[in-house]
């Protein structure tokens, strides 16, 4: 008995924003990124502007969850500081040579993001950019080339800077007919070409990461959250319905970041805060793109932060007719909920809580677990009963460049192997999952820190966090293991 089907895609996936660099070139917009700065572990990213008197200033991003633009002043890059995803890995110019190695290692898939600013640059053109709309054709046409099948990200973290500036970002809803028109356009630009879609990458990450910076956090910033997390549920319902009235192939997703919650203790408090936990992170965004509705939790979840979501008479019809096609999700870590004080916790980048004392943890405090995978595989499929998809999975590391230019990662061998392994097993227990693609299949910016030194690629980039590296690509051990399991479809992870 083989453990993955036939026709499972097996890839890798990188995000526009972390990838491309090239901001400015072939009339790309500026989005968020553009204008945020590199952190570190220990230290967050800036976004920075230019306020209401005209002097320089910077507030601590929380990365997509968002932080807040003073009254009346503008984004704005300024001299003094370096922001990383400007130059990123040069995706924009390299991406031949670097499909090439994805068909190397034998990709079956390719998760990629568009960049929206390259189509619509301020968002809301009556035109496309057809600057834009080429680079993707010949990426798409790349892949094909090498029968490769792209997955495409429709939103990853890249809303046009200019619509976050003029609208204030998604708590708006006039974002959502400009969404809506980026996506039609898109759709019918590659139709034939791309047959898989997501809406919105990680899109719970709105309310998620927003709870994990609780502390500081009012009632209003909730509000915005839940309001803006529905008017992109709207625009990704209706982005569903499109996409299939434009070609009945696609097949479209949504995309949860997908965290294992895991109550501390027996404490019946414990398991109650953990079934919490998944409700407002996890299922809330699951359940309204996946069955079309709001969990009956819903109205609790608003009611503890006093939210009241605005919505349009027919919004509610329009999320039962936008089910996804699939369910797909990124998996790094699990993490653990407890009512109870805890001496021992981590305190990553995106990761808090009480310590797992039976994992470990990377350098950026994020726990490995692949058992966690497999929970979170069994646990959806019960739940929604459509194809998985985990299309992010993969672990930040320091990588050292050996004298003869090797790098032997090991430790991120062993990551991927035993969450190879963790699909097996759920597929055995009856799991209907279709693809696996690997996060930063290629090293590329962080979102979380904008590090470089926090690297996930199978394949290397001569890069650092200063911008300084030759761009070169390397493929490391990584590389050759993955080729051999994608041969073997899975059978051969050693
Ligand atoms: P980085 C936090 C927790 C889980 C997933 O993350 C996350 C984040 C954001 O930092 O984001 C996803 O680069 C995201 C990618 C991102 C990747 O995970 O912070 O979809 O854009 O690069 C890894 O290490």
């Amino acid at each position: 008995m083989s453990r993955f089907p036939k026709k499972f895609l097996w890839g890798g996936a990188i995000a526009a924003n972390q990838a491309e660099g090239a901001y400015n070139v072939d009339g790309r917009g500026l989005v968020q990124t553009d204008v945020t700065t590199g952190g570190s572990v220990n230290s967050p990213r800036y976004t920075t502007y230019i306020d209401k008197d005209g002097k320089p200033g910077k507030y601590a991003s929380m990365g997509h969850a968002g932080g807040h633009l003073p009254e009346g002043a503008t984004y704005a890059v300024l001299e003094d500081h370096y922001y990383p995803n400007h130059k990123a890995v040069d995706f924009y110019h390299r991406y031949k040579e670097d499909i090439k190695l994805f068909a190397e290692m034998g990709y079956s898939v390719f998760r990629l993001s568009i960049s929206w600013a390259r189509i619509f640059p301020n968002g809301d053109e009556t035109e496309p950019n057809q600057a834009g709309l080429n680079f993707y054709r010949s990426v798409f046409e790349e892949c094909r080339k090498y029968g490769i099948e792209p997955l495409v990200s429709i939103w990853h973290f890249d809303t046009p800077l200019s619509l976050e500036q003029r609208f204030g970002g998604w708590k708006n809803r006039k974002l959502v007919d400009f969404y809506v028109k980026y996506a039609e356009t898109i759709f019918k630009e590659y139709k034939g070409l791309v047959k898989y879609w997501l809406t919105f990458n990680e899109i719970n990450g709105g309310i998620m990461f927003l709870d994990l910076f609780g502390d500081d956090m009012t009632d209003q910033d909730y509000q915005d959250a839940y309001q803006s997390l529905h008017h992109q549920f709207v625009a990704s319902a209706k982005a569903v319905q499109i996409g299939h009235e434009i070609d009945p192939e696609n097949k479209i997703g949504n995309m949860i970041c997908g965290i294992t919650f895991y109550p501390g203790t027996c404490d019946p408090a414990d398991i109650l805060a953990n079934q919490y936990a998944w409700e407002q992170n996890i299922y809330y965004c699951g359940d309204v793109q996946a069955k079309g509705k709001y969990g009956t939790y819903a109205k609790r979840l608003w009611a503890e932060h006093n939210v009241v979501v605005e919505m349009a008479e027919d919004d509610l019809e329009v999320l039962a007719k936008g089910k996804v096609d699939m369910y797909t999700f990124s998996y790094y870590m699990s993490t653990v909920v407890t009512t109870h004080q805890t001496e021992d916790t981590v305190l990553g980048n995106f990761s808090a809580g009480a310590k797992n004392p039976y994992l470990t943890y990377s350098d950026w405090g994020w726990a490995h677990d692949p058992s966690g995978l497999q929970y979170y595989l069994e646990k959806m499929y019960d739940r929604y009963e459509i194809p998985l998809m985990v299309v992010e999975n993969g672990l930040g590391a320091f990588d050292t460049v050996e004298e003869d230019g090797s790098i032997h990662d090991d430790y991120r061998i062993d990551y991927h192997r035993a969450h190879v392994n963790a699909m097996a097993d759920a597929i055995a227990n009856g799991v209907d999952l279709i693809a696996y693609t690997t996060w930063g299949c290629i090293d590329l910016v962080s979102a979380g820190t904008g590090e470089m030194r926090k690297r996930y690629g199978f394949i290397y980039v001569d890069m650092d966090d200063a911008g300084n590296g030759t761009l070169a690509r390397t493929p490391k051990d990584s590389f050759y293991w993955y080729k051999k399991v994608i041969a073997s479809n899975g059978e051969d992870v050693e």
